[in-house]
């Protein structure tokens, strides 16, 4: 009898072990779903793309954009094929042409042949989204290269009702993108001049990062000073091989490094968002028709992205005619059904896990391959690291692993290594890169290795370890 109490005892306090404390930062519910898009498209079209530019200067007649044959329903459907989650859409580029009616300047796509003025392109992809299933963002451009009162308090106003038209009209918007460049030289309403701007407070980014939630509060901003999510620090289309989502406020001083690689210590939760784009160019070029990125390019890029704890933002720029180029829509699909295979069955799906250090049973390492993302392996308070083992029924071979820590209490780990086994014979497994951090998402690639067992060492992490899913390839 008395053994019975011990034992109900026994279980009952093991159900209830306390979950660990959470490390500061944590996420918030909104930047956590914006994580798990992990992948979604940009789009750059406008007057650039009939001028053959990248920055146009704020001049080029509003006459010269004239798609004939545009198609938002084919950017939707070619994006959702290629695996992507939402588009982001450049409503309006550092010349200043806005691809909506707006009423904020004259600069803009009424003024146009497309439709005969009757056009608006932020309302055509809106729709073109919402109908295939995809998020919606918008990139407005601070910098412009043609309205006359830019660097002067009056284009504050213009780009404040820009912002309010914006956000306003177009449904929910799951991103806002404040661009960084602010390059100088342009138009100007003929001033041809070079004009320049504190860019953390000319444009008075509080209040536009107000507007944007007030209206939209899933929205995450992308750049100034109240960024909620980060930049990458590179047009590459790639992460650090160390990735925290932990960083100081970013500003326009900040560092790269801490752009590329976030910051152990940082006070804030700033994801990274990767963007490059298919091309070499952000907009459309007929000459880079040779030159857009290869599927094999595209997947190295998603595993140093997605696969680093980061978001992918890959850009299309949209052709002439107004579609999707048919070679950049083949590459990016073909891309998404390679990255589908690679990572198609869980070979850890069925195995048998042991770890060295469970919090009690509510933590314990069978979490890590229970199909829920809400339940999580966790460690004693006083072991801020811990082994991990995977028993096969049978031999596998495998090439990837993927780990998540549950980021709701903070990113933790900060070193990890791979062993396996065969026969009774341990070898270490050797990644392409160093294994340091882990976060929202890690995806380790390596030469294929037959095992019976899988093992993974944390060897380091900021406190008692959280780890809510891990899978092989
Ligand atoms: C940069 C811009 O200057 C490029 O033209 C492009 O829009 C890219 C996404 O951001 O800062």
């Amino acid at each position: 009898m008395k053994n019975i109490i011990l034992i109900t005892i026994t279980l009952a306090l093991f159900s209830c072990t306390k979950a660990p404390e959470p490390l500061y930062p944590v996420p918030t519910a909104e930047q956590l779903e914006w994580q798990k898009m992990e992948t979604y498209a940009f789009i750059h079209f406008g007057l650039n793309t009939f001028n053959d530019m990248e920055w146009g200067y704020g001049d080029t007649p509003a006459s010269t954009f004239n798609p004939t044959d545009l198609d938002c329903h084919q950017w939707a459907a070619t994006l959702k094929n290629a695996g992507m989650k939402g588009v982001i859409l450049t409503a309006k580029h550092h010349d200043g042409f806005c691809l909506w009616t707006t009423k904020s300047t004259d600069y803009n796509i009424s003024k146009s042949p497309y439709k005969n003025g009757a056009g608006d392109i932020v309302r055509e992809l809106s729709d073109a989204c919402r109908k295939n299933g995809l998020k919606f963002g918008i990139y407005c451009s601070p910098w412009d290269r043609n309205n006359a009162r830019y660097a002067y308090p009056e284009y504050v106003d213009t780009y404040h009702q820009q912002i309010d038209e914006l956000t306003s009209n177009y449904g929910q918007l799951f991103e806002f993108w404040f661009d960084g460049a602010n390059g100088g030289d342009g138009y100007y309403g003929g001033a041809n001049e070079t004009r320049s701007i504190d860019p953390d407070n000319y444009y008075d980014y509080q209040r536009a990062k107000d507007t944007v939630l007030a209206r939209n509060p899933n929205a995450m901003i992308f750049g100034g000073p109240y960024g909620t999510v980060r930049w990458v620090g590179n047009e590459k289309g790639f992460a650090g091989t160390t990735n925290w989502c932990n960083a100081p406020q970013i500003t326009s001083q900040t560092d790269l490094e801490i752009n590329t690689s976030g910051d152990e210590n940082g006070t804030e939760w700033l994801p990274a968002e990767v963007d490059v784009s298919i091309r070499p160019g952000w907009f459309y070029h007929q000459n880079e028709d040779s030159k857009v990125k290869s599927v094999d390019e595209l997947c190295d890029i998603y595993y140093q992205s997605v696969g680093r704890n980061a978001n992918l933002l890959l850009n299309f720029p949209v052709a002439l005619d107004g579609k999707i180029h048919p070679i950049d829509s083949a590459n990016a699909v073909e891309f998404c059904k390679k990255i589908s295979n690679e990572l198609n069955y869980n070979l850890l799906s069925d195995a048998k896990v042991k770890a060295d250090n469970e919090r009690g049973r509510s933590f314990s390492a069978s979490k890590v391959n229970d199909n829920n993302p809400d339940t999580y392996w966790a460690t004693d308070d006083d072991y801020p690291y811990g082994t991990i083992s995977f028993s096969m029924d049978k031999p596998v071979v495998m090439s990837r692993v993927m780990i998540q820590e549950y980021v709701q209490l903070g990113q933790r780990v900060k070193s990890f290594y791979l062993e396996g086994e065969k026969n009774g014979r341990w070898f270490r497994i050797n990644p392409e890169e160093p294994l340091t951090t882990v976060g929202y998402k890690r995806i380790v690639r390596f030469e294929p290795v037959e095992v019976d067992k899988l093992i993974i060492y944390f060897e380091e992490s900021r406190g008692p370890l959280c780890i809510s899913n891990i899978e092989a390839y």
